[in-house]
């Protein structure tokens, strides 16, 4: 029992990690070749292929930052973990962070954290940020909190509310928290049903989503604007649909949250099958290779579907070869056992 927990978060952290670094070469490419996305797998799979280790990306920093400061303090720590992003960006600025987040780490330093909620609120005149960074590096809150849903949407948006206060970018970012929950709690072996895993979140948003009509922001909002794309979605899997560009015009395949969340965990869902233009058996390596097909915003969305696959299968199910091809796998495994420590002997 204890056992498989702990492998689902290694699992988790260490899928995470590679969907970043295998999907980063790709970041922005409107349309990716499926022929040379399927080489790049079957190279990144072979015991013999040498090349440079692929590089994580903000993905993963920021992913790295949430983690270590939930194992330093047992608890969300507001202050300590703006500390981590700061100290971690000045440190390595080129890992491809959004345009405007940035604004967000500089108003953290230069003002020592006067007030850590300020900065995040002042973005994009005041609506704040509907970008997918805060559900891009939500994957350890969603492990740490795991056995609590009440504490998992609090912590989830706390989490968030650190550089993205916009509904949606907080929304993103629960929305994969409780995906990542329920995939630590379904059984590794048991195949996923996926009407049943959508339905369920679906319900669980309808909760956090406001029901009607209030002030509504811009970028896509709704008062029910996730649960409206999780409906998308549950269409696309009737259809038992694989063809990347009808994915991408239902579910979007952007850098905000609503178009890169529903289709992560699309991509996970529906990879659960074999996919005619993907050749493997492996489950894992089919949802981030399905992940990246996708185009667009790669990393984050191979990235998220990769800490689903991850956190469901259990890191026995992930490719050694592939993994040693990814930059910092080995800190990516230690963190998720550190996390599990916490988590587990709290
Ligand atoms: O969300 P964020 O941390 O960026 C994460 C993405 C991932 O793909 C990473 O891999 C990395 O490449 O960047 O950073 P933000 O700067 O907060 O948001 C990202 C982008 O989303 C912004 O630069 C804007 O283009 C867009 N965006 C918005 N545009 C208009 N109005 C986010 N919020 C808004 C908005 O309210
Ligand atoms: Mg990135
Ligand atoms: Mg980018
Ligand atoms: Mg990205």
């Amino acid at each position: 029992e204890t056992a498989v927990v702990v492998n689902k978060f290694r699992g988790c952290l260490v899928g995470s990690l590679l969907g970043d670094c295998l999907g980063a070469p790709f970041e922005n490419e409107s349309k990716v070749a499926k022929v040379v996305l399927q080489r790049y797998f079957d190279k990144m799979e072979d015991p013999n292929f040498k090349s440079p280790q692929k590089q994580y990306t903000d993905d993963t920093a920021m992913t790295k930052s949430v983690a270590e400061s939930l194992i330093q303090h047992g608890a969300f720590n507001e202050k300590d973990m703006a500390r981590r992003f700061t100290t971690e960006y000045f440190q390595s600025p080129r890992r491809g962070y959004g345009q405007a987040v940035v604004g967000v780490f500089r108003k953290w330093r230069d003002t020592k954290m006067e007030d850590v909620w300020r900065p995040a609120r002042e973005q994009f005149d005041g609506e704040g940020s509907a970008g997918n960074g805060a559900a891009m590096r939500i994957s350890p809150v969603g492990l740490f909190c795991y056995k609590d849903r009440q504490l998992l949407v609090q912590t989830a948006a706390d989490c968030s509310k650190l550089t993205h206060t916009h509904r949606l970018g907080v929304h993103g970012a629960i929305l994969q928290a409780l995906a990542i929950q329920q995939c630590v709690l379904h059984g590794p072996k048991e195949s996923i049903d996926v009407k049943s895993f959508s339905a369920s979140l679906i319900e669980k948003m309808s909760e956090v989503e406001p029901q009607e009509e209030d002030e509504l922001c811009d970028m896509g909002d709704e008062p029910q604007s996730y649960q409206l794309q999780l409906n998308s979605l549950q269409k696309l899997l009737n259809k038992n649909e694989a063809n990347p560009e009808v994915v991408v015009e239902a579910l979007g395949n952007t850098v905000l949250a609503l178009y890169s969340v529903p289709a992560a965990i699309y991509c996970f869902l529906r990879a659960q099958r074999p996919i005619d233009f993907i050749k493997t058996d492996n489950v894992f390596r089919r949802v981030i290779q399905f992940a990246i097909s996708l185009g667009g915003d790669t990393d984050t969305i191979a990235s998220m579907a990769g800490a689903l696959a991850g956190a469901h299968l259990g890191l026995d199910a992930i490719n050694p070869s592939i993994m040693k091809h990814c930059e910092a796998h080995e800190i990516a495994d230690s963190l998720a056992c550190d996390l599990s420590d916490v988590t587990l002997n709290p």
